[in-house]
Order: C-alpha cells, then sequence, then structure tokens
C-alpha cells in the first residue's frame, strides 16, 4: 500500500514537471486551431457529460444549441482508436478534480446571425475544475465556444470503462479571420434529401463554418416550391418527391441558425436555366437543344458548358415578371441579407440563337447590351428587398465564354471567383468590388473524378467519337492529358488548406476578401458519396480561414504538422454521425511520428 501511495506521488510529480515544460503544446488536438490557447499545468478534471450543469442565458437558438451539445455532442464516445500519445494513461489516479458546470455569458443577446456579426469567444476551464466560463459578445460567438468547449471533452484511453475529462484547465481566445467561411452545394444536378442537408449543416457546424451556400436551381432541375411561382418546381423539378417545400426550407434554415450557419440561396439566371422551361418554354431560348450547335466541330462552339443549354430570354417582359416572382419569394424565404443572383458562364451563342434577340442586334445593340438590361432590370428586384446581391465574377470577366459579355453590377454587390486565381481577385477588387474567393483550382471539391467531359486517347476510338457519349459532351476534351475532366487534378486536403486568399494584396485590398467557399457541385455526386466528398477537405478550408494556415509563433506554413490533428478531427466527425473519408491508414495513428 504505500508503496502505491509513493508511486502515485511520483507520477504526479511527474506530470506536473511535464506540464511546466510542456504545458504550451497541444494537449489535446481541436479543428480549427484557436487563435490563442493556453493549457494550465494541472492534472486531468474530471466531467461526467450526463450530470454536467449548463448556465445558458435565455435565447431559443442557444437554447437549442446547448440542448443539441449536451444531449449529442458531449457524450460522444471515441472510435475506433485514439489519437492518445498525448494523453495521461491514469487518469483516475492523478486527479481528484471535476468539472460541475458550464457557464454562458452572452454580452448581446439580440444580434442578427448576419454577414459580419461578432463570433468571437473566451473559454475558460479553471486548473481544479468547478465552473467553465463561456464568455460571448454574441450568441453566435458562444455556439463556437460550444463547440470548442466539446472538443476538449475526450475519453480516457481505455474504451472499456473509458472516463470523459479535460486534460488540463485552459483558457482560449478566440475569433475568426474571415467573416464568410462556407461551402456551395449543388441541389440541381442531383437532388439531396432535407436530412442530408441538415447532416451537411451540422458538420459545418463542427468546424465553424457559417455560411451554407445552396446553389438550389440550375438547368437540370428546379427542385425548390415557390409560392408564386408554383408550376417552376411542379414542371422543372426530377419529381415530385424531388422538391424542397416551403416547410422544408423554414426547417433547414433554422437548424442552420442553431449552429450560427447562414443560409445563402442562390437561383441561377440568366444562364444555367433550361429547367425553367418546365413552366415557361417560351422565356428560355436554346431549351433543351443539343449542346452543339448544328454542323459544329468544335466543341467550343456550344451553347452550354454541359448539358442541357437554356437561358433566360432578356428581352421579354414575361422573362421579368417570372424573375420578379421568384426573388420576392426567394427573398422571403430566406432571411439573409445576401442574395446570390448567379451569371455564371452566360453562353452568347445562346442567345444569339434567338430571332427576337437577332433583331435586338440588328437594330445596333450588342449583346452584352442584353446581359446589362437583365442585371440591371432584376438589380432593382433585389434591392428592393434590402439584399445585398452577389454574382459570380463572370458576370463582369469577360473571357469565359465570348469576348462580348459583361455587365457593371452595383458597386454594393459581391462578386464570388472561380475562375483564375489571385490576379483575378485582385482585379475584381480594383474595380471596387468586395470578393468571396472560390478558385476552382484550390477550392473546387468535385474535380478528379473523370468529369463530364473530353476525348480520351486511352478509349476506343468509336466511344471518343460518339456525340451521345456522356465524356464528349463538353468542350476542351482532347488528347492533352486534361481528357476527361473539367479541373484536373483532386483537391487535396493539403492544397485547400495552403491556399492564401489574399496573396500580394494589400491590406486594403486584403479587407474586401470576405472569406471563402468550397463548391461541390455534384453531376458527379448524390447522397451516397456526399460526405467523403466534403468531409474532411471542407475541414481545411475551416481551419484556413479561421485562423489561419500559419504556426503562430514562428509564422511559418502548418500545412505538414495538421495533419495528425486533422486525422484525429476526421475520427470524430465520423464518431458524430459524418462519413468523412479516410487521409492515412490506421497504422500512422497507432505508430504516430
Ligand atoms: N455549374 C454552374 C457548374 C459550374 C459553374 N456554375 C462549374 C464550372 C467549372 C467547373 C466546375 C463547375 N457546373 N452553375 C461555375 C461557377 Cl471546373
Amino acid at each position: 500500500m504505500r508503496n502505491m501511495r509513493w508511486m502515485k506521488f511520483v507520477q504526479a510529480l511527474l506530470l506536473l514537471l511535464m506540464g511546466r515544460f510542456f504545458g504550451a503544446d497541444a494537449v489535446v488536438f481541436l479543428w480549427p486551431q484557436p487563435q490563442s490557447i493556453s493549457w494550465g499545468t494541472g492534472p486531468p478534471i474530471h466531467v461526467s457529460p450526463k450530470s454536467l450543469q449548463l448556465i445558458c442565458p435565455s435565447h431559443p437558438d442557444l437554447q437549442k444549441a446547448t440542448h443539441y451539445y449536451t444531449t449529442h455532442i458531449f457524450t460522444e464516445r471515441w472510435f475506433p482508436v485514439q489519437v492518445s500519445h498525448l494523453h495521461p494513461t491514469n487518469v483516475n489516479e492523478a486527479s481528484e478534480y471535476c468539472l460541475e458546470a458550464l457557464e454562458i455569458i452572452v454580452a448581446d443577446l439580440n444580434a442578427d446571425l448576419q454577414h459580419g456579426v461578432d463570433e468571437s469567444y473566451n473559454l475558460t476551464v479553471p486548473d481544479e475544475g468547478g465552473v467553465a466560463t463561456l464568455a460571448a459578445k454574441t450568441v453566435w460567438g458562444a455556439i463556437h465556444g460550444l463547440e470548442t468547449f466539446s472538443q476538449l471533452i475526450r475519453l480516457t484511453k481505455n474504451e472499456r470503462d473509458a472516463e470523459s475529462v479535460i486534460e488540463r484547465g485552459v483558457v482560449i481566445l478566440d475569433k475568426p479571420n474571415f467573416p464568410h467561411r462556407g461551402i456551395l452545394l449543388d441541389t440541381s444536378r442531383n437532388f439531396f434529401s432535407k436530412e442530408h442537408i441538415l447532416r451537411t449543416i451540422r458538420a459545418l457546424g463542427y468546424n465553424k463554418l457559417n455560411v451554407f451556400h445552396w446553389h438550389i436551381t440550375d438547368s437540370q432541375s428546379f427542385p425548390i416550391a415557390l409560392p408564386s411561382e408554383p408550376t417552376l418546381a411542379e414542371k422543372g423539378s426530377y419529381g415530385h418527391n424531388y422538391i424542397y417545400s416551403q416547410k422544408d426550407v423554414e426547417e433547414i434554415v433554422s437548424y442552420a441558425r442553431a449552429f450560427g450557419i447562414r443560409v445563402i440561396p442562390e437561383v441561377d439566371m440568366p444562364g444555367h436555366s433550361s429547367s425553367w422551361g418546365g413552366a415557361y418554354p417560351e422565356i428560355v431560348v436554346c431549351n433543351n437543344q443539343f449542346w452543339l450547335r448544328p454542323g459544329a466541330t468544335d466543341p467550343s462552339d456550344a451553347y452550354a458548358y454541359e448539358p442541357t443549354p437554356g437561358q433566360l430570354n432578356p428581352l421579354l417582359s414575361k422573362t421579368y415578371e417570372v424573375v420578379k416572382n421568384v426573388v420576392k419569394d426567394v427573398s422571403k424565404m430566406f432571411p439573409d441579407q445576401f442574395y446570390h443572383a448567379g451569371a455564371d458562364e452566360i453562353n452568347i451563342l445562346c442567345w444569339e440563337n434567338n430571332t427576337i434577340i437577332q433583331e435586338y442586334i440588328n437594330k445596333g445593340n450588342k449583346l452584352k447590351d442584353a446581359l446589362t438590361k437583365f442585371i440591371n432590370t432584376t438589380k432593382e428586384y433585389i434591392l428592393s428587398h434590402n439584399k445585398t446581391a452577389i454574382y459570380w465574377a463572370d458576370v463582369i470577366i469577360s473571357d469565359t465564354v465570348k469576348a462580348d459579355q459583361s455587365a457593371v453590377p452595383p458597386q454594393s454587390s459581391i462578386l464570388q471567383t472561380w475562375n483564375g486565381g489571385p490576379l483575378d481577385s485582385k482585379a475584381l477588387i480594383n474595380k471596387g468590388y468586395r470578393i468571396i474567393v472560390s478558385h476552382y483550382d484550390w477550392y473546387y471539391l468535385d474535380c478528379g473524378h473523370g468529369q463530364w467531359m473530353g476525348k480520351d486517347p486511352n478509349f476506343d476510338q468509336d466511344f471518343n467519337d460518339d456525340p451521345h457519349n456522356y465524356y464528349n459532351w463538353a468542350p476542351g476534351g482532347d488528347a492533352s492529358g486534361t481528357a476527361g475532366d473539367w479541373c484536373p487534378p483532386y483537391k487535396t486536403w493539403a492544397r485547400i488548406y495552403d491556399y492564401d486568399l489574399t496573396a500580394r494584396m494589400s491590406v486594403r485590398e486584403a479587407k474586401m476578401v470576405l472569406g471563402g467557399e468550397v463548391a461541390l457541385w455534384t453531376e458527379q455526386v448524390d447522397e451516397t458519396v456526399l460526405d467523403s466528398r466534403l468531409w474532411p477537405r471542407s475541414s481545411a478550408l475551416a481551419e484556413s480561414l479561421w485562423s489561419g494556415n500559419r504556426d503562430k509563433a514562428s509564422g511559418k506554413k502548418r500545412t505538414g504538422t495538421a495533419i495528425d490533428r486533422l486525422n484525429d478531427w476526421r475520427f470524430h466527425m465520423v464518431k458524430r454521425g459524418i462519413m468523412a473519408e479516410p487521409l492515412q491508414p490506421l497504422w500512422c495513428l497507432k505508430n504516430p511520428q
């Protein structure tokens, strides 16, 4: 017995000494890494997630969040091995300290969840346990703090009778580097039922991402029921089981709020809108035509980038009648101040194919005047609902399709990039616009899957020449080695993490970058692979936009050292029901370097 006590004493002394020397190091892994974290030096603190008291101000979203975290997340158990080389093994013997409560204090309960709202929080767990404090300016910061708190709670090594502990006391001061941190999900090419969207939204919350950019409609389907224009979905969706009802939208928006996530809707126009032609064939030009122009020998002679072509006719009053209703309904259904108005990949060849538009040109107008007319008319609808418009940057950058397209959106608009790279960002900013970065060469999650285009020299010639071959649909496919993929290669987590979205910008320019979004276009994605396409790669974006991709002390890129932490985080997500794909074999976790 005496011996045992002596051993315990030595053990406690060792832990104490280790704490002194290593207290500043990672004690448990967190994702995204907080801006500032200082670990205490005491022994582990026991937490009983079920009896932990939560003291929470009265606010419906915060109360929903605390309820969710206490019932589902604090009680999370580990899978299938812990990355536990940093964990002490005999927690039970080392500590008498317990955490009894988490007190949440919010300075301003009225701050709405909108762009730029304060998301900071401070979290303190005293060395000797007792009451932890989560202090935030707003509910939305407090929700992020709850997530961090949940990541502090870990199980001890022995899975059989594992115990929940917080390894040390800790003080965390945290806030995001960028106010706009999101993912885009396209629900037009393939449909995703409500439960899959809700799961995706809570995964965003786990990662402290705060924007769900919902690319609701496109040429392939129109899956949202709008009260003023119900036939758009009735005739334009994949079927009655493939429509989001108003109630679905309400549920999605309110679920997202409780995780501090804004839902930004996009009903794409005037391009990418063949699906509107189900209800209103008269307002859609080159609707459902074969994607190549008759007699075309070169795939750049196409009406669209992928089947099926179809753009709104900018010269018809009927078009504006419908668009006005759509903007009205969507503005009402989504409380966010941002409204994404699309305007990507407008194809002049499609518009030229229409007699009304040809007459307009014969009168001396230019095609870009037609686009300007569309943007100028519809911007008024958007502004009249007090929304800020977001457009894809193609609306002013004219080289994506044919030279003759560019309109001038109001300076209050935000432009979202996808073509090009950092230099294009600078160009847009220097035209006076705020931007959101989604450069496909870094942030497109659908790349590298052998996509919908291109001839492949390795394929049989008959297959290559068959115009109905899915792989021959879009321009660009040749023997150059890029065949069969729009945007090779597959974007790895490290490529996403490493990207500096304000590279080579002045401080003034960098301020115009609101943040970034990874994009999941879904020509080749449906519910069966949704999680693995999104996660953990979107987590890489989440950290790079939250606290950056550099080590604070050394100023060096931390891409190389983030892998163990990301691996650990990936297991957390799997444990929470997000089927994130593995980054390494389990061997690496058992044999940490
Ligand atoms: N759909 C829409 C798409 C794309 C865009 N808009 C897209 C373009 C190029 C690549 C991937 C996706 N499928 N509506 C561009 C914003 Cl590589």
